[in-house]
């Protein structure tokens, strides 16, 4: 396994639109044994696919606890089936905005459809923690960034320090 680069804003690649993958293949599950390894490694719960730079509608997680034995997760074409009309704020981060947090509102809970590690059809609740994260992921697949959910100024403002940050990095 690998540890593949994580793409951060205001990179223009991850407002790509992911892509449906056709088979789930030993090729693809390099990749989502990557994915997971670059995602461990940061450490974050939750990675897609186009955050390496591959758009793909591919996620991986966790969202074990750190005293908990890990629970890798895969998820191939996601789908979300009747989002709950109840929505609940969370604070979001991402591996692809470093070091910035915001509070998000989204459904509370919703059903979810996908392929999993071995291409077999799933679905699911989900809830809680697990309700964000999914949302949040798939929210990726369609070139969405958690900042797009909050006020355009603060938006600007963490979009323009990551700029600038990126300046600095490349300078050095
Ligand atoms: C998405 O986020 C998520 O800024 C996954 O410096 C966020 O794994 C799901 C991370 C909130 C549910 C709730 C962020 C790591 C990780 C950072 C992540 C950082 C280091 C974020
Ligand atoms: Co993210």
């Amino acid at each position: 396994m690998t540890i593949r680069k994580i793409l951060t804003a205001p990179d223009p690649r991850l407002r790509k639109i992911s892509e449906p993958v056709e088979k789930v293949d030993d090729e693809l599950r390099r990749l989502m044994d990557d994915m997971l390894e670059t995602m461990y490694d940061a450490p974050g719960i939750g990675l897609a696919a186009i955050q390496v730079g591959v758009a793909k509608r591919v996620i991986v997680m966790d969202l074990a606890e750190k005293d908990q034995e890990p629970e890798p997760r895969y998820f191939v074409n996601p789908e979300i089936l009747n989002p709950d009309e109840k929505t609940t704020p969370y604070e979001e981060g991402c591996l692809s905005v470093p070091d910035f947090y915001e509070e998000v509102d989204r459904p509370i809970s919703c059903r979810i459809k996908y392929l999993d590690y071995d291409g077999n059809p799933q679905e699911e609740e989900a809830t809680g923690l697990f309700a964000v994260c999914i949302q949040h992921e798939m929210d990726h697949l369609e070139g969405i960034l958690f900042v797009d959910h909050i006020s355009r100024l603060k938006r600007e403002r963490i979009l323009k320090k990551l700029r600038k940050e990126q300046k600095l990095a490349a300078s050095a």
